[in-house]
């Protein structure tokens, strides 16, 4: 029997959930006899280990998992020999230098000298050290919000998303480092019959990926402004086009983009456009 390919993905905590649904969402169906140490797919040719994020990188690297949802921000603390091979788009946070809220920041030079507390020392080494400042870092492993207040620190570096934590603990963003999202990240030497699942995965993830942030558009318009609402409605070719029993008027389907979404429906209302519907797309393969 030919050997499935092992996705290490987050055991228990903010990963787990989404890293679960996008598998599912690309239609991959798991025994009910989920041990939470490892489930295996039924109708795809994969393999789940359920881990602690921090252990995904180092596992990847040694070929133990041959693929892993992992934090960006974890994949870059960690520093392994693994590639980024897509970004999935959720756990989306910020890892950013925060101060007491009633000290002055003019900028990173403020930082030379001070004591940082972090759960990062990887990724704020490098930064300090492009940046070109001298400063202490104090690795800690939780609760890095209370560093300041305890006199442990004069600055902290941690993941935000909210802000609400920064907030209560009387703290301020005052510096980005770092962008992060889930990434799905590869083992860099997967055999030729590896890769070839690892791209039907892909596949699949982007049809989902895709199908989420477009919807399907149906409308009625008259049939003396079609040109101008097919110009503007692109679709995945061109918009389909029916005759209403109504004379002069026509149905017209197409695909619109999130992004463009509320700007392209106040056009196609100023052009006429009539019984807008708008329906959610479950996969989308171009
Ligand atoms: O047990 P295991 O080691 O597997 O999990 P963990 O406890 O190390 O990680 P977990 O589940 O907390 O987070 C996993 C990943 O989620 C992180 O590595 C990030 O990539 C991502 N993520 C997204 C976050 C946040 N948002 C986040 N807000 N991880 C942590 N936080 C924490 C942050 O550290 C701070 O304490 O939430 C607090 C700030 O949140 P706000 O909303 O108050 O700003
Ligand atoms: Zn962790």
């Amino acid at each position: 029997m030919e050997k499935k390919l092992k996705i290490a993905i987050q055991k228990s905590g903010r990963l787990n959930d989404d890293s679960m649904k996008i598998l599912k969402e690309a239609g991959i169906e798991f025994n009910n006899g989920l041990n939470m140490l490892k489930a295996d797919a039924i109708n795809f040719p994969l393999e789940v280990f359920f881990l602690r994020d921090d252990d995904i990188p180092q596992y990847v690297e040694d070929g133990i998992a041959d693929i892993g949802i992992v934090g960006e921000n974890v994949m870059l603390e960690k520093n392994k020999d693994i590639k980024i091979v897509d970004r999935l788009g959720f756990s989306k946070c910020r890892l950013s230098i925060a101060i007491p809220k009633n000290e002055k920041y003019k900028g990173v030079q403020d930082l030379q000298g001070k004591r940082i507390a972090t759960s990062y020392p990887t990724i704020v080494s490098k930064y300090l050290k492009k940046n070109k400042i001298a400063a202490e870092i104090h690795e800690i492993s939780g609760s890095v919000e209370i560093a300041p207040s305890i006199g442990l620190a004069d600055v902290i570096v941690d993941l935000v998303s909210s802000g609400s934590t920064l907030f209560t603990n009387g703290l301020k963003e005052v510096e980005v480092i770092l962008k992060s999202e889930a990434v799905l990240v590869a083992n860099k030497s997967l055999t030729k019959y590896q890769l070839g699942i690892l791209d039907k995965l892909l596949f699949r993830i982007n049809a989902v990926k895709k199908a989420k942030n477009n919807k399907y558009i149906l409308l009625n318009a008259p049939n003396k402004n079609l040109d101008a609402i097919c110009k503007i409605l692109p679709g995945m070719k061109s918009p389909t086009i029916m005759p209403l029993s109504d004379k002069g008027w026509s149905s017209v389907h197409s695909v619109v983009n999130e992004n463009d979404f509320w700007d392209i429906i106040e056009k196609l209302k100023a052009l006429g456009a009539q019984g807008i519907l708008v329906v959610p797309i479950e996969k989308m393969i171009l």
